[in-house]
């Protein structure tokens, strides 16, 4: 027998062999008995060096021709097992799209991120966009560019948290308020200008109704015939659509903030009959922002031109409007991370308006 007939014999009984297979395990001893490190046909290439010199092309070739053959039939064969293999899968394996979930432990979104989302879709309806800033300041922003003096007793009054003044006598601190957001915003751009700043804010200052961390959302408006109009349309609106009552009763109390010329409190409407608290209706009044038209020195530091153009500002406290539409009776609970505390007082994703697509 010559050695061509060894080889055309080896390949019809692995041939055989292959298509007697009756699973992929048995293909695969197969393929390791004729292609594997010691199988047959790995042998016998590794004798190609053993033969004749005129010999070893002729051989290497039908070699070659051997392993390729052998290599598309166990591919084919694989193939149909692994096919049949998926299909049995598809006819067992049917997912039943009828039977109930699996409850999930679904976790909550916290009061303070709720607030602060219904707050910002008011806003982003009326045409307002979301501007952010860093939470480490400097002076300038935080007080210079607020016509916050040095040595104005509101530096002292905001309590502000310091860093170590650095070697060239640099004092990096906290933002006392949102408002160093405002500030570069006008430096950055030109009106008009209309944005929404939510964000944390710092003050040392710890006690029942003060946190050292707190959050405020301010608002800014600017423009070349911006009035007090429609700053007070545009808070009446914005507080009856927080509180969610038509007719909320809101009125604007003078008072006084370096930023703002002239500057008003808000207070909406309610009674405290029998030591309990009711929004919207009764003869008593609830302070639940500041406002005011911006200070033309402010929008000179913010590189506006106040001879061309006015602006009103506000700002209110999320903790506060959130603890009087929730009634949450302690500002100390919104950082404890109780989960019991967020199960009862969080909200779950479908109702924050940020998550359902709305802005
Ligand atoms: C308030 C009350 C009144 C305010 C002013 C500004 C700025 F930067 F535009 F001048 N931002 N926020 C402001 C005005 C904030 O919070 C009670």
């Amino acid at each position: 027998m010559t050695q061509a007939d060894n080889i055309d014999a080896y390949a019809s009984e692995t041939g055989a062999a292959i298509d007697a297979a009756a699973s992929l395990d048995e293909i695969e001893k197969i393929r390791v008995a004729a292609l594997g490190r010691s199988g047959t046909v790995t042998q016998w290439m590794k004798s190609l060096g053993t033969l004749p010199k005129d010999e070893r092309a002729a051989a290497g070739a039908r070699f070659n021709q051997l392993r390729a053959g052998i290599e598309e039939k166990l591919a084919a064969a694989a193939q149909k097992f692994e096919a049949a293999a998926l299909a049995a899968r598809l006819a067992t394996e049917r997912v039943d799209v009828t039977l109930p979930v699996k409850s999930e432990i679904a976790g909550r979104i916290h009061p303070i991120s709720q607030t602060i989302a219904e707050v910002v879709a008011i806003f982003g309806e009326m045409g307002f966009r979301v501007a952010e800033g860093p939470h480490i300041e400097d002076d300038f922003y935080n007080f210079t560019a607020l016509n916050i003096p040095p040595e104005h007793p509101a530096r002292q009054e905001h309590d502000t948290f310091y860093f170590p003044e650095s070697a060239e006598g640099h004092r990096r601190l906290l933002r006392t308020h949102t408002s160093p957001v405002q500030i570069r915003t006008m430096l950055a751009q030109q009106p008009p200008i209309r944005i929404i700043v939510p964000g944390r804010t710092f003050r040392s200052d710890h006690d029942a109704t003060h946190s050292p961390m707190f959050h405020q959302v301010e608002g800014l408006v600017i423009d070349e015939s911006t009035h007090m109009g429609q700053l007070k349309g545009c808070l009446i609106d914005f507080c009856r659509a927080f509180f969610g009552i038509d007719h909320l009763p809101v009125r604007f109390r003078a008072s006084y903030f370096p930023f703002t010329e002239p500057s008003a409190e808000v207070d909406i409407g309610c009674s405290r009959a029998g030591g309990e608290l009711k929004i919207g209706a009764g003869a008593d009044w609830l302070e639940i922002l500041g406002c005011g038209m911006v200070n033309p020195k402010v929008l000179e530091y913010g590189g506006i031109d106040p001879a061309k153009y006015q602006g009103f500002a506000f700002g209110m406290g999320v903790e506060r409007i959130a603890m009087l539409k929730y009634g949450i009776p302690d500002l100390r609970t919104f950082y404890d991370s109780d989960l019991r505390w967020l199960r009862h007082y969080g909200f779950l994703p479908l109702d924050v308006p940020s998550m359902v697509g709305g802005l």
